[in-house]
């Protein structure tokens, strides 16, 4: 068990999924990869029937170092669901029958780790830059959609340095060879970030829509009338592009145009800027119960 009330470390976190695995036939783990320090990516799977090959709900949370909210909310929602399925919550144990369920809670366990050791309000990766003195590639600049473009930089000191190139970064090509893994099964892929309350779609490296366009507004419309209906928590939606700025090389993109996965789409976690990175963990429980109200209407509407 762990106190979903306070923001963990990474290796309390992966204490808790390996426990977890160990006393809930529901979860397993996979070790999926390892990092630039040596860490490892571990994605828990919640499936109350793994040879079944169900559609998939994937989500991956902290890419960025800093944003601990999309941590804690992604372990409040493994919480909740495992402890919600079979008898106690009729919901939950239709959406565990009808999906399976995974998570990459610490897909950054460097920045992470080095967010929490030294540098609070750090973002990117622990890679070195040769000929830099600067660390870290912005691993939601990584991505092969639109690589190197508009919204990121060649610059090793950048807080949205892309890196040498596409999947230059272990911690990117583990996402990718995960997405990859599931390919066909994938019905929706959400990257959690935070902060600004946005609940965001492709395209994110140019204003361009996708031909789904409508069908994904429909889809975000149910998830953010479901949040903002929790606490009256104020969201807004779209294309990334049209909502916030054009970021070339995100997860978001690379799901939705080289992995096949329509509902692919980027939330922007609490708050708007009060608190900003370093949101108070009393509003954990409050941000992931409206995130997860949000999530189950739009895994309803798909
Ligand atoms: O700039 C980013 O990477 C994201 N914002 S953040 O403040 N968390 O850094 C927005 C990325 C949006 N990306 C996609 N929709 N793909
Ligand atoms: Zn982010």
């Amino acid at each position: 068990a762990i106190d979903v009330e306070n923001y963990h470390t990474y290796e309390e976190i992966m204490a808790y999924l390996a426990d977890l695995a160990s006393t809930n036939p529901l979860v397993s783990t996979l070790v999926a990869g390892t990092s630039v320090e040596g860490r490892q990516i571990v994605q828990a799977t919640i499936s109350s029937d793994r040879s079944a090959n169900k559609p998939i709900a994937w989500f991956d949370c902290i890419i960025h170092a800093r944003e601990w909210i999309t941590a804690a909310t992604c372990v409040w929602i493994i919480d909740t669901i495992t402890s919600g399925y079979a008898g106690t919550d009729a919901e939950i144990t239709a959406l565990v029958d009808q999906y399976d369920w995974k998570f990459v809670p610490v897909a950054n366990p460097d920045g992470y780790a080095n967010s929490w050791s030294n540098d609070r309000l750090g973002r990117k990766n622990r890679a070195i830059n040769s000929g830099s003195a600067c660390v870290g590639v912005d691993l939601n600049r990584n991505f092969p959609s639109g690589f190197g473009g508009e919204g990121s930089s060649n610059l090793p000191c950048s807080e949205t340095h892309h890196g040498v190139s596409a999947l230059s970064e272990p911690e990117s090509q583990t996402l990718d060879a995960l997405i990859a893994a599931d390919r066909g099964r994938v019905k929706a892929a959400i990257s959690m970030h935070s902060y600004s309350q946005l609940w965001l779609s492709s395209y994110s490296y140019s204003s361009a829509l996708p031909v789904e366009y409508p069908e994904m507004m429909n889809a975000m419309k149910a998830g953010v009338d479901a949040l903002v209906a929790t606490y009256g928590t104020p969201y807004e939606y779209g294309s990334t592009g049209t909502v916030l700025y054009i970021a070339s090389g995100t997860t978001t993109d690379h799901y939705y145009e080289n992995e096949g996965v329509v509902h692919s789409y980027t939330i922007e976690l609490r708050d708007k800027g009060r608190y900003g990175f370093q949101l108070p963990a009393s509003q954990i429980v409050s941000t992931a119960t409206e995130t997860w109200n949000g999530i189950k209407a739009f895994m309803n509407a798909i």
